[in-house]
Parts: structure tokens; sequence; C-alpha cells
């Protein structure tokens, strides 16, 4: 059974991730989509909301779960036996520190890094942009899982009440 890991933040999930998601999900049997907590950042989303939101965006794959972790990505990897770790690459601004955390990954664990790179049409994609559109009213239908546009126009809504 060939496992793998995509961690992320994912506050909240866009179609760059849901690509590189569903890319890996092809490459692998089993492949578990892992949510960062945090417990000194609240973020946009709590981390439930977040899950919940991945869920419903990958539906569609049959061998992709959604968890959560804390603390260090490897360790996740190790009580869960998965030696490998899927991310995507949307720029040389993203191999620097992709390439730091493979190699100390592997150092710390043996856990290896495959990365995936971005498919043009999302390549400019990022949850942060993402959330500064939505947050000035602007239109991110195209951007995002059409759960997430509806989450987003929802959070619009309430906080401009
Ligand atoms: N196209 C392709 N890939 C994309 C796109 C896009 N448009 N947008 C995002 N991605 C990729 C990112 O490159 C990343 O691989 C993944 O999707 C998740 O992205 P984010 O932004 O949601 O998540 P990050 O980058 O904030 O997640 C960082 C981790 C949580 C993975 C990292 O901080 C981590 O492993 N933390 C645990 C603590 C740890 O182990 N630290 C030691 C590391 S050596």
């Amino acid at each position: 059974m060939r496992r793998a890991v995509c961690p992320g933040s994912f506050d909240p999930v866009t179609n760059g991730h849901v690509d590189v998601i569903g890319r890996a999900a092809g490459l692998y049997d089993e492949l578990v989509v892992a949510v960062l907590v945090n417990p000194g950042k609240a973020g946009f989303f709590p981390v439930e909301e977040r899950m919940d939101l991945l869920r419903e965006a990958v539906a569609d794959l049959p061998n992709v779960t959604v968890d959560s972790f804390q603390g260090l990505l490897v360790d996740y990897c190790r009580s869960h036996d998965i030696p490998v770790i899927v991310k995507g690459l949307r720029a040389v601004s993203d191999f620097e520190y992709e390439l730091q955390m493979a190699q100390m990954n592997r150092e710390l664990a043996g856990i290896e890094t495959l990365f995936v790179p971005t498919a043009p049409q999302v390549g400019h994609l990022s949850s942060s942009l993402v959330k500064q559109i939505a947050t000035f009213g602007g239109d991110v239908s195209r951007l995002v899982p059409t759960v997430v546009h509806d989450r987003l126009a929802e959070r619009a809504r309430r906080d401009a009440q």
C-alpha cells in the first residue's frame, strides 16, 4: 500500500491545492490531506472548518482522507506510517524554503518529499490572496471550490453586519 501526505494550512483550500491533491491522489493508493493546527495562530477559518471545506472539495477522490496534525510533520508521518510528503511548487520563491524543509524532514526521519509543479492555470493562487480579494468584495469564484466561495461570501456578509 503506497501512502503519502499533503500537508498545509489550507486556510482556505484553493483550486491550486485541489489540483495538487488530485494529481497526488493519482500516484498513491492512499493520500492524507493534513491540516496544520497552530495553537499560537487562530487563522481565518478554524481548523475544523478548513477540514470540512477540504472534505467537500475532494469528495470525488475516494482514496483521499482529511486529518489534522500538531507539532512536527515527520512525527505525524512516523505515527501514521507515511513515508512520503507531497508538496506543490508554484515558483522559485517557493522552492528555496520547500527544499530546506524537504532536506530537514529527510534528515530528521528519512521521509522523502515529492514536488508537484503547479498547473499554469492555478500557479498564481494562494490562500492569502484569495482571502484579501474576498474580504474586499472581489470575485473569487474561479479561484476556489464552490463550497469555499459560498463560505467566504457568507463570512463577508456576517462581517459587514
Ligand atoms: N499551486 C500549487 N501548489 C500550491 C498552490 C498552488 N496554487 N498553493 C499552495 N500550494 C501548495 C504549497 O506549496 C504547499 O505545498 C501546499 O500547497 C500547502 O500550502 P499552504 O499555503 O496551505 O500551507 P503552508 O505552506 O502554510 O504549509 C506549511 C506546512 C504546514 C506544511 C509546514 O509549515 C509544516 O510542515 N509545519 C509543521 C511543523 C514542522 O514539521 N516543521 C519543520 C519543517 S522542516
